[in-house]
């Protein structure tokens, strides 16, 4: 019998001597304040039944919990507070027990931990993974979990936001146990239950659990600090997660939880939080695209790519990890060579660093099939184009797939720039034509730019976002134009590092700038990781269009004409004596920027970090706005999450239009018309800003998609 509770998303049941306490709060049960509000009650309810001799928690669904609220966070606080009920639960003076299926992260291992025992069934998975969003646990969970596996462990599970499975939270203390059945959540949480009552099994708190050999904890979790300082330069919550961990081991227990409550409002009112939860919701929000709203994905069972090269390789690896047979087509024996060696390559890789088995490439392979022949195309789902980048190769490429490929297939170019309309109508099909514009290393990197034409059909597109999801990409849906969202707002911004290197900024400087912003590499670093020569390639492409009356800045130029292209070279920007990965400033370039100075009559001056970051930002945000105003992005998150999976954006920042969001758009907007003083034409600035400003807006009010 179903009893009473004041809210909809938790109800009890008794079962025999066993109170039974269900969560269904969809799509992930997440603690809102309903949750939060029937949980206190059900257990208080349960607790002065008569005949219930235990408690059992479970919840509906593939997830146990998934933790708090996170779209609460920000917003005025609802009682009962997550500790609140956390203490409730383990205050009860009948055993509880929670039975956990699929995930139980942050407040909802809280709630796990704060129970008397408990069941975890094999597909479950236990984290705290707060860290991730620039928080910390803020229900016990500093203080519960050291108890049970540990400081050091605790501490270290926390930083790492990483889940760990059944087993391992049975061996690391935190379940009690890991059943071995099929039975359900609530059938095998009964089960156990029962067991327990038969045994008379007592209440048991975690709080009470005495933290051992203090001492050696306490310099562990220093060590600890130490590293984290260094992995995580300016997190702000790291450090506050090892504060509270070291109060478990100093505090009593109640004295600790409080200080856990301290500095977790912190965390809360840290800007990086806001940062964090904006691009938790914006790389979900990226998958909801106009086309979704009633296209049904084509089925894709197999999948072909054409090009071995590095790309074409990587997209092959990318496909057969999301379990498609993959056929790779060249255009000749020796090309095909290359190419299947490009891909045992990877996978080697992998096995050299102890990632995969040489048993697991083996049988990975057997769905791989190396072909020079177009006909063996005939039957692939979807084909994926990834050679040489011209327009003309790539036309008389797609012709041929238009005669080869069965109707339906789906034919994607990986091309990073070229216009995907002209190759979509080298076809009879150009409503088949797609844009997948992979990031290098293919396999690794987890933005995919989805580049929508002019004539393709809805469910096309939606096709291309089911095959992201498959592959574990983070899909960005883009407009066509040089350079799509990605590279057009690269190119602005490399474009005000160039002027502020010739006017007196140098090289190494504008790197550190940008790395204390919070980049893992500045751009002279990343130019020098990717190859110089591609950038050199692409303005000796652009040369022609440029505007002649457009700045043009040559040092790289310079560079690139002494063969210094970065790593692969042994130099570039930086010197890389013995094929060292971390570059040493070179005199000689240093030299190339004074010549260039001299050369235009330039003199320098200096540049603050502070004024660095301000044209770099105010150059990639201007851009990012020209190309939200030409569709080219649908919203501004979609730019940001580009940034966040694409480009190293820093992602306690949100993203590049979440971080001018933060700064004030009205602040960008007068950089850049300051900044026009000097250069009217490259800083333009763009009308949607303008009146963005105008009325008052920010770039958060264009998140919406319009129906
Ligand atoms: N709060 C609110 N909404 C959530 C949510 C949450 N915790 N988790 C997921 N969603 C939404 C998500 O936005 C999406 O919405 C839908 O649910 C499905 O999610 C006090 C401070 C559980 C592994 O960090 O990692 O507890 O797009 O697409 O791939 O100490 O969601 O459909 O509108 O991701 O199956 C800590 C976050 C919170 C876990 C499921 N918890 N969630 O993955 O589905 S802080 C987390 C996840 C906390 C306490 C602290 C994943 C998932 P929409 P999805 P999925």
């Amino acid at each position: 019998m179903e009893h009473d509770n004041p809210s909809p998303a938790v109800t009890s049941h008794r079962y025999g001597r066993v109170w039974v306490i269900t969560v269904n709060n969809p799509p992930v049960n997440a603690l809102s304040a309903a949750v939060r509000l029937g949980l206190f009650a059900a257990i208080e309810q349960g607790e002065v039944q008569p005949d219930v001799g235990a408690v059992l928690i479970v919840s509906e669904g593939k997830t146990f919990i998934a933790g708090a609220d996170i779209r609460e966070f920000g917003k005025p606080p609802v009682p009962p507070s997550l500790p609140d009920v956390c203490n409730r639960i383990e205050a009860c003076t009948k055993p509880v027990v929670v039975a956990l299926q699929g995930a139980a992260l942050g407040g909802g291992l809280e709630v796990a931990l704060s129970a008397h025992y408990r069941l975890a069934l094999p597909g479950a998975k236990v984290g705290l993974p707060e860290v991730d969003l620039g928080l910390m646990p803020g229900a016990g969970g500093t203080q519960r979990a050291p108890r049970l596996m540990g400081a050091k462990a605790a501490a270290e599970f926390m930083l790492s936001g990483k889940p760990m499975g059944a087993q391992a939270a049975f061996e690391a203390g935190l379940v009690d146990r890991v059943t071995d059945s099929r039975l359900a959540a609530l059938d095998a949480g009964l089960a156990y239950a029962n067991e327990l009552l038969a045994q008379g099994a007592p209440v048991r708190r975690v709080r009470n659990i005495a933290m051992t050999k203090p001492e050696i904890s306490l310099s562990e979790l220093s060590d600890l600090a130490q590293d984290t300082a260094k992995k995580s330069p300016g997190l702000y919550s790291p450090l506050k997660i090892l504060e509270a961990v070291r109060a478990s081991v100093e505090l009593p227990f109640d004295e600790g939880l409080s200080l856990e409550r301290r500095l977790f409002r912190g965390c809360i009112d840290s800007p990086q939080r806001a940062g964090l939860i904006h691009a938790f919701f914006a790389e979900r929000e990226v998958s909801k695209v106009p086309e979704a709203r009633g296209a049904a994905p084509r089925a894709v069972a197999s999948l072909a790519v054409i090009g071995g090269g590095t790309m074409g390789a990587g997209i092959a690896v990318a496909a057969l990890d999301a379990g498609l047979p993959v056929t790779m087509l060249e255009r000749d024996g020796d090309s095909l060579a290359r190419g299947v060696a490009n891909v045992a390559k990877v996978y080697d890789g992998l096995i050299a660093k102890g990632r995969i088995t040489e048993a697991h490439k083996a049988a990975t392979l057997t769905r791989f099939r190396p072909s020079t022949d177009f006909a063996d195309l005939a039957a692939a789902d979807l084909v994926i184009e990834a050679v040489f980048e011209d327009l003309e190769v790539k036309k008389a490429v797609f012709r041929q797939l238009d005669s080869e490929c069965k109707a339906g297939a789906v034919l994607a170019t990986n091309t990073s720039y070229l216009d995907i309309d002209a190759i979509a109508a080298a076809t009879r099909r150009p409503q088949d034509v797609i844009g997948l514009h992979f990031f290098s290393p293919a396999n690794i990197m987890k933005l995919l730019e989805i580049v929508v034409p002019a004539r393709v059909s809805p469910d096309v597109v939606v096709t291309a976002f089911e095959l992201a999801k498959r592959m574990k990409k983070v899909p960005v849906r883009a407009g066509v134009c040089d350079g799509f969202i990605g590279n057009r707002i690269l190119a602005s911004y490399k474009q005000a590092v160039d002027y502020m290197m010739e006017d007196g900024a140098s090289p190494y400087e504008i790197d550190s700038a940008v790395r204390a912003f919070g980049y893992p590499m500045g751009p002279c670093q990343v130019t020098d990781l990717a190859g110089g020569d591609i950038g050199w390639a692409t303005r000796k492409r652009r040369a022609a269009a440029r505007d002649p009356k457009a700045r043009y800045v040559e040092i790289a130029d310079r560079i690139c004409e002494r063969g210094w292209f970065g790593q692969k070279t042994g130099r570039g920007f930086y010197l890389y004596p013995q094929g060292a990965r971390t570059g040493q400033p070179d005199p000689e370039v240093l030299a190339i920027v004074d010549d260039e100075r001299n050369r235009k009559g330039i003199t320098p001056r200096s540049f603050p970090p502070e004024e660095i970051m301000r044209r770099y930002m105010a150059a990639m945000v201007n851009e990012g706005a020209k190309v939200l105003a030409d569709g080219i992005a649908l919203r501004p998150l979609d730019i940001d999450v580009t940034f966040l999976y694409g480009y190293g954006f820093p992602r306690f920042r949100g993203g590049p239009m979440r971080y001018a969001d933060t700064v004030g758009l009205s602040n960008i907007l007068a950089d850049i018309r300051a900044f026009a003083e000097e250069d009217p034409l490259f800083w333009q600035p763009a009308p949607l800003l303008e009146a963005l400003v105008a009325e008052g807006q920010d770039f958060a009010s264009l998140n919406q998609l319009r129906s």
